[in-house]
């Protein structure tokens, strides 16, 4: 599995890798993933979604993103973990099993990919994707600020030259654009949105946008609380949970806030290893143990999901 130059679960996978492995992946299981281009990026590149499941549409749903934000690279890797360990375990793991003969996963491995190339190519710590602004210099808009709710509400998003730049309008960027009309046009199936982060150890619900709680917000903390404590069992990693504006800091334009809006009642996001330590730069030896433990709380949230 780890020869130097291929694609490796246990390694950091560049944008040229991840393609190769989502076409491997279709070969391998024709049966139970199929390939989706939702769209394209700035610079042009694909925008790929996995679908993991049986041929039937018409079932329940989890959507889930990875690499919205280019320096997380954990977060891809993870989604790239996803999808291997669902179509190897199934018919042998009993949950796996179930979960994929009652239900599809879309999986979105890569989000923001002309900012994920730069943070491989260019700049280690990129975060927003590569379009232009006008009258700035400043490249780039956060994904994760771009989506359309409370979108102009919290400071440090009017300034192009900032990290959490909201763009000049709400999905103004082709990569929002291009996953919202994908989720508006499954929403009848699509139960769970799930988007992947790194880091700080949190599993995040809504609001951020605002210190307001949720209509459903005791579910959603319990299915947290136990995602969370799930999590911790396999290597007694310390994760926290609650809503992004008390847990982790307001947001305003947040991926989770939209789909939440939008009517998916069960939204998290995940703040994956580690608490700073490493931070973005998470070593390659991390990778496999956040997976696995990783795995563990989303297969938690889809069980759930599937009895609901
Ligand atoms: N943190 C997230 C950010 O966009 C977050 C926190 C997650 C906010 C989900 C809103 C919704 O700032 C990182 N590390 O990107
Ligand atoms: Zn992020």
């Amino acid at each position: 599995e780890d020869i130097p130059g291929r694609h490796s679960y246990a390694k950091y996978n560049n944008w040229d890798k991840i393609v190769a492995w989502t076409e491997k992946m279709v070969h391998k299981r024709p049966e139970m993933v199929s390939r989706i281009k939702i769209g394209t990026t700035v610079e042009d590149n694909p925008l790929y979604i996995l679908k993991v499941g049986k041929k039937d549409e018409r079932r329940k749903a989890i959507f889930m993103d990875c690499g919205i934000h280019a320096r997380e690279w954990i977060s891809p890797a993870f989604c790239q973990w996803f999808v291997y360990q669902a179509t190897k375990t199934y018919g042998k793991n009993k949950i796996m099993t179930k979960l994929l003969d009652q239900m599809n996963f879309y999986v979105l491995p890569v989000f923001n990919v002309d900012g994920y190339i730069w943070s491989w190519t260019q700049n280690r710590m990129w975060r927003k994707n590569r379009s232009k602004n006008q009258n700035s210099k400043c490249i780039g808009t956060d994904l994760n600020r771009n989506f359309n709710v409370s979108w102009n509400s919290s400071p440090n998003t009017e300034n192009p030259c900032k990290e959490t730049y909201r763009g000049p309008a709400p999905e103004s960027e082709k990569e929002t654009k291009a996953v919202t009309d994908f989720i508006r046009s499954h929403l009848k199936f699509i139960k769970a949105y799930i988007t992947i982060h790194s880091y700080s150890q949190m599993l995040l619900v809504p609001y951020g946008y605002t210190t307001e709680l949720p209509p459903n917000h005791k579910d959603l903390a319990k299915i947290a609380k136990i995602g969370t404590d799930a999590l911790s069992t396999r290597y007694e990693t310390h994760y926290i949970y609650g809503p992004i504006a008390s847990t982790i800091y307001p947001t305003s334009g947040s991926s989770l806030d939209w789909a939440y809006n939008l009517g998916i009642k069960h939204t998290f996001a995940f703040e994956l290893r580690d608490k700073g330590k490493f931070g973005f730069l998470l070593p390659e030896s991390q990778i496999k143990p956040t997976c696995k433990e990783t795995m563990i709380a989303v297969k938690f949230i889809a069980k759930y999901i599937l009895k609901h």
